[in-house]
């Protein structure tokens, strides 16, 4: 198991700089899709592929991250909703346990089972502690999880819950609003998570203007995540690029 994802993350985290990953639900894509998915991504110089989702229930995962690998040199990170959804042709696995929740099958009981098999898989394993935020309506994560979401507006909740995952020894805090969420993470939330923990935050769940990105980044977000906003707009992906990458310049 090699260490270059978080490596990277850390170094760019370092070095002030922000990271772009687009989101590929592989049952909402296809080979042709994925392939102007990559030619976009490629062009606006994307920092990684997370490919998953709360319910993936095609069989197109493994022939979606192949894709992408045989095609450019982006790294793909899952990002699994469960257990099954792992492939060995990936770079990395968020393994994600969910902090914001008390749920003990996803803080620790589906990670005990998949375990031999997350070993074997030889991906490099980024144990990632995963709060849902209340995006304002429920989203797939919120049901699936049977877990309720940390109050959008607790930011102290959301420090306490970052802070605790990172002296659990996470390796990065990903915070959440959900797919599609109907609101994105308050900037306000993002900057007090951020002042109090050093792994690198991850911010995602309905992002769908580059302002924001820039924003959440502006506010202490590493690496911004969009799914949706981009399956809608493919052409997207560029100016979201664009937005987060140019948050470095401005520091
Ligand atoms: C969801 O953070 C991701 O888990 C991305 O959300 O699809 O709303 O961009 P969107």
């Amino acid at each position: 198991m090699t260490n270059l994802i978080y490596h990277s993350l850390t170094e760019r985290k370092q070095q002030h700089k922000k990271s772009f990953g687009v989101l590929i639900d592989p049952d909402k894509v296809n080979d042709s899709k994925v392939a102007a998915l990559i030619e976009l991504a490629v062009a606006a110089k994307v920092d990684f592929f997370l490919v998953g989702g709360s319910l993936v229930i095609s069989n197109y995962l493994d022939n979606c991250v192949q894709l992408i690998k045989r095609t450019c040199h982006i790294p793909v990170i899952l990002f699994p909703g469960s257990p099954n959804q792992i492939s060995k042709y990936a770079d990395a696995l968020l393994f994600l346990s969910l902090i914001s929740g008390r749920n003990a099958d996803l803080l620790i009981g589906q990670h005990v089972i998949s375990a031999p098999v997350v070993k074997k898989s030889g991906l490099e394993i980024l144990s990632t502690g995963y709060m849902v935020i209340d995006g304002g309506a429920p989203t797939t994560v919120s049901y699936i999880s049977n877990a309720t979401p940390l109050p959008a507006d607790k930011n102290e909740i959301a420090i306490c819950t970052a802070m605790a995952g990172e002296m659990l020894g996470m390796k990065l805090i990903y915070m959440d609003a959900g797919s599609g969420a109907k609101r994105a993470i308050t900037e306000d939330m993002i900057s007090k998570v951020a002042s109090v923990i050093k792994v690198p935050l991850i911010i995602g769940g309905g992002i769908i203007e580059p302002e924001k990105a820039y924003l959440n980044c502006k506010a202490g977000a590493d690496v911004i995540v969009v799914g949706n906003a981009i399956e809608k707009d493919p052409n997207l992906i560029k100016e979201m690029a664009v937005a987060v990458h140019s948050v470095a310049m401005n520091v």
